[in-house]
């Protein structure tokens, strides 16, 4: 069987960063060198300059820098300074300039990808503008003979919770534009990740801005590794790309986050305790026990596998133990898979849940504020028509988003029902 090829789409300076330092530090053989860095000023294409210190370590790191940026970035739009953290100005330009885009996608055969994953930070206006349409575009009518791309999965990121209205704004917008696109489902599946919730995780202290990017941006690379490891390494159940996305999309919830455990001595902690120390680490900001789905991806040393010390089905089991007693309703949640891959490099265990179908509400906590801060100062009557945020658009974009949650919630208010039903039944049995 030919292995899953991915692709990656980059957008935006933040995006531009993580997908450079992915690309660098990790030689996918599924990814190999389909990797496209898209920005709308060229002056804010340097992902070099958080990176100057592993350049001063490692001048091959610089080359392969500048490799890329010769070949590999597509500068799009008209807009001398890029789309000024305007989402609206950045759709616009990636709307006018999708030609070049797609020349792009094109030429670096990227439209060859079984899977592309396109990477956006959601507080900005280019990464955030452009990628929903990107999507949009390419998975509905890519145009000039281009066959259409299905598999789209999106990273998104979110702004520090201490982040201008401006960009909180963006953010919800972005979020509602990349689940659904005028009204129909965009992305085959949504992961999001907060840079306050990655800072907390990693215990940070008060570094310098560029650094604290850099760690975060290195957190984030683990995960988008954990998530194409499935594709690349031999695994004993895999998760096929397909998986992934399409019971998500029949059920109508896609958005997830990855929560890893890296670097654990097998010898030292036990498969459940690796999963229990994951589940600590989600990378947004969420409600235990709203989840309702869950990928687990476990790469295991090749020996630890061989010689039947780690099995799939050892890991079956604790997922299914790990699941009754993490997702909603307590019977292990609407979807669950679980993949062990065995490394001959790797001498640690390193697992990654993607947990799905949360409640959004504690992100929605930490934006909506902020949101309204903006949303209720907006006029809509700028000059320039082409950066106008028309509050229609924006009303409609938050039904969506509404809309979208309501049914969320109603997911996970179903399987905790199920669960109080079932308890006041056998109440009615007289067990207690
Ligand atoms: N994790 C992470 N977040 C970043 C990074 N750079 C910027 N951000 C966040 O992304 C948002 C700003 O987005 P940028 O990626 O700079 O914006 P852009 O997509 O280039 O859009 P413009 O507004 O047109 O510049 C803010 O919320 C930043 O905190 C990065 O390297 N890593
Ligand atoms: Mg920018």
């Amino acid at each position: 069987m030919q292995a899953t090829r991915w692709g990656i789409i980059a957008s935006g300076q933040g995006a531009n960063r993580i997908a450079f330092l992915y690309y660098a530090k990790y030689k996918n053989p599924s990814i190999g060198d389909r990797v496209l860095l898209l920005n709308t000023t060229p002056a804010d294409v340097k992902p070099e300059k958080p990176l100057e210190h592993i350049f001063a370590q490692s001048p091959e790191l610089r080359e392969k820098y500048e490799k890329i940026k010769r070949e590999r970035v597509c500068i799009f739009g008209r807009a001398p300074s890029g789309a000024g953290n305007n989402w609206v100005l950045g759709e616009r330009e990636a709307i006018e300039d999708y030609e070049n885009i797609r020349r792009y996608i094109a030429s670096l055969r990227l439209r060859s990808s079984d899977v592309l994953l396109g990477i956006a930070t959601l507080g900005g206006g280019t990464g955030n503008g452009s990628l929903p349409y990107i999507i949009h575009r390419v998975r509905r009518n890519p145009g000039f003979g281009m066959e259409r791309i299905n598999n789209f999965i999106a990273l998104g990121i979110f702004p520090y919770d201490f982040e201008a209205p401006q960009r909180h704004f963006n953010a919800i917008c972005g979020l509602s534009r990349l689940l659904r696109y005028n009204g129909e489902q965009n992305a085959a599946l949504v992961i999001l990740v907060d840079n306050s919730q990655v800072e907390h995780i990693l215990d940070l202290g008060r570094g310098q801005k560029e650094e604290r990017y850099q760690r975060i941006n290195e957190e984030i690379i683990r995960a988008i590794h954990m998530l194409i490891a499935p594709s690349t390494y031999a695994s004993k159940a895999t998760i096929d790309i397909a998986d992934y996305y399409q019971l998500p999309s029949n059920l109508g919830t896609i958005h997830f986050t990855p929560c890893l455990s890296l670097g654990n001595d097998p010898d030292v902690l036990s498969l459940d305790a690796i999963l229990e120390s994951a589940s600590n680490n989600a990378m947004v900001p969420l409600d235990k026990g709203t989840a309702t789905m869950a990928y687990i991806i476990v790469i295991a040393p090749e020996e630890k596998v061989l010689k039947g010390e780690i099995t799939q089905e050892d890991l079956e089991d604790i997922s299914r133990e790990w699941a009754v007693k993490h997702l909603a309703g307590g019977r292990g949640g609407i979807l669950r898979y679980t993949s062990l891959i065995t490394s001959p490099e790797s001498k640690s265990v390193d697992a990654m849940i993607l947990l799905g179908g949360f409640s959004l509400r504690r992100i929605m906590e930490k934006c909506l504020e902020k949101y309204y801060d903006f949303k209720d100062s907006l006029s809509g009557e700028s000059s320039d028509e082409r950066s106008r945020i028309e509050l229609a658009k924006v009303e409609k974009l938050e039904k969506q988003l509404k809309d979208y949650i309501a049914l969320t919630e109603e997911k996970i208010a179903r399987l905790e029902g199920k669960r109080r039903k079932a308890k006041a039944e056998l109440r009615k049995w007289g067990f207690s």
